[in-house]
């Protein structure tokens, strides 16, 4: 399909909207492909529905997910900094976008020619749009409705103005470390040269906090984790008892990552979109891996996409950091 371009007026500023409609997933497909693997696999994609997007925001409250407050509170002492790195009236980049809030912290000190959120959630993109544009008067908004993770090209050409993205909130942790790069050496492509990406990244540190931070008290990352299994069974006509599986986190420090899965509690069969799924008591479905990094394997791999580390921030106790990467 063509990508097509609208301009609503919100109650103030202008919101320009570029639909790239983005291929649907066959979630079919990925799910029993998945769950054919020796070891069963859901991608971490699924979790985001409505109620898993409640979830997630209601993860970023929790006392024991400290990712959120901590790049916040780096974002907020280091934004003039940041700002000067990145240039003024730049096209200002953000790659899922969301609820675009994390943005908010910046925008005052940057003063982006063009702000382009891009996220794959058309409903939620255009209303963040709007609030942010009603926020910030005077804003140029272009809205753009695209996969992140797959290719994609600017709607429009701003070549005039310097080029920046940001990928908050250790987003890039979702990756294996190969596809990380690659993913961030496509960024660096849309960038050019002189570019700068800005992207948070949550460093390794003691295997009990990281393991509090995906396994919280109130259970509500195993209401995130678990509501996979509902998802599936509402869209995909599966019978997956709720009760006979729970979430599990650990830090796997071999690999530097966090590992959720659903493991089965006992021996059962499920039925998936009419194919059958035999699981043995202790079977687990891997559904997602948060990689943690150290600074310099981060810039480590920064280099092995294409970008030089300019500049990092982190916190009094280093347990995140935000990192400004230039394409050259
Ligand atoms: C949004 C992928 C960065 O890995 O920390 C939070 C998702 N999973 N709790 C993360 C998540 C469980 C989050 N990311």
């Amino acid at each position: 399909m063509k990508p097509e371009t609208t301009t609503a007026t919100a109650a103030a500023g202008r919101v320009h909207f570029h639909d790239l409609h983005p291929t649907p997933a066959d979630m079919r497909a990925e799910v029993l492909a998945g769950l054919a693997l020796a070891q069963k696999r859901l991608s971490p994609k699924l979790f985001y529905d409505a109620e898993g997007s409640r979830l997630f925001d209601a993860i970023c409250e929790l006392s024991e997910y400290y990712p959120t407050r901590t790049e916040i509170g780096i974002l907020r002492r280091h934004g003039a900094e940041m700002a000067e790195r990145l240039g003024r009236e730049a096209l200002l980049i953000e790659l899922g976008s969301g609820s675009s809030l994390k943005i908010r912290t910046l925008l005052e000190a940057l003063r982006p020619a063009v702000y382009m959120p891009v996220d794959i959630s058309k409903e939620h993109l255009l209303q963040s749009a709007e609030d942010l544009a009603a926020a910030f008067p005077g804003l140029d908004v272009h809205a753009v409705c695209a996969d992140y993770s797959s290719a994609f090209v600017l709607p429009v050409d701003h070549h005039d103005h310097p080029r920046a993205a940001f990928f908050p909130g250790s987003s890039v942790g979702n990756f294996e470390p190969d596809a990380a790069a690659r993913f961030m050496a496509r960024v660096g492509q849309i960038l050019g040269p002189g570019g700068r990406l800005l992207i948070g990244v949550d460093l390794i540190k003691d295997k009990h906090r990281l393991e509090a931070a995906y396994n919280d008290a109130d259970g509500v990352t195993a209401a995130f984790n678990l509501n996979l299994l509902t998802r599936i069974n509402r869209e995909l006509g599966a019978d997956f008892d709720l009760d006979a599986f729970r979430h599990e986190a650990v830090f796997n420090a071999e690999l530097s990552r966090v590992e959720m899965h659903l493991i089965s509690t006992k021996s059962q069969q499920v039925q998936v979109a009419g194919e059958t799924f035999a699981f043995t008591e202790g079977e687990s479905i891997h559904t997602e891996c948060s990689y943690k990094y150290r600074i310099d394997g981060f810039h480590a791999l920064a280099a092995e996409a294409g970008f030089t580390a300019e500049q990092v921030w982190t916190d009094p106790d280093e347990l995140f950091s935000v990192h400004c990467l230039v394409w050259e």
